[in-house]
């Protein structure tokens, strides 16, 4: 098989889901619903929809958390604004940091991607010490290593206390 030079090749991406506003398990859905529809990009595994206690700032409702794995032939950066634009289509406003969100979609990995701009972080910077992240994570890639830790390893780390499967995606 042989690509073009200006095909790049696709790239395994990781993508969180969250919301903790109105029907919280039907953004999720919409959410991915929008991913799935995106010119190059194609949503090949989904974890369920999980119940998480808030974190962060915790005086405020409780979230639904999900990650799903995409196959994209976009970049990083046109990834992300793809994914900012489903949030601001979905009604998202930006009001407070960790505060209430109707969604909120961040880029977790891109293929190898490292990187820190002002605009894109990646490996997502704050994942590793996220349960609510790391537990639909492992069960959509379970053999995945985290800067040479094990994923179940990390988890096995960290609070995940109140975290529950509640619904499919
Ligand atoms: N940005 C940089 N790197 C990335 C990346 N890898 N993926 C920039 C996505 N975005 C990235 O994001 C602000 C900017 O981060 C983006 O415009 C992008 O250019 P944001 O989502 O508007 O910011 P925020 O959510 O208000 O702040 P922050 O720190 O990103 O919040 P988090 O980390 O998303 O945390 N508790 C539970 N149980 N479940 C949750 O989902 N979420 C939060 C928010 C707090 N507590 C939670 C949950
Ligand atoms: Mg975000």
């Amino acid at each position: 098989m042989s690509h073009c030079a200006d095909t790049p090749v696709p790239v395994r991406a990781y993508l969180a889901l969250g919301s903790n506003i109105g029907d919280k398990i039907e953004h999720l859905r919409a959410a991915v619903a929008a991913v799935a529809a995106l010119p190059h990009v194609r949503v090949i595994a989904r974890s369920a929809i999980y119940r998480t206690p808030p974190w962060g700032k915790t005086d405020q409702d409780w979230f639904a958390n999900a990650v799903i794995a995409v196959e994209t032939a976009l970049s990083p950066r046109a990834l992300l604004d793809a994914c900012l634009a489903i949030e601001i289509e979905q009604g998202r406003v930006r009001i407070e940091r960790w505060g209430p969100r109707v969604i909120d979609i961040d880029v977790l990995i891109h293929g190898e991607a490292r990187m820190a701009t002002e605009r894109l972080t990646l490996p997502h910077p704050a994942m590793q010490e996220r349960a609510f992240v790391l537990i639909p994570l492992a069960e959509i890639v379970p053999e995945l290593v985290l800067d040479g830790t094990p994923i179940a390893e990390r988890i096995a780390g960290l609070d995940s206390a109140g975290i529950a499967p509640i619904a499919t995606l």
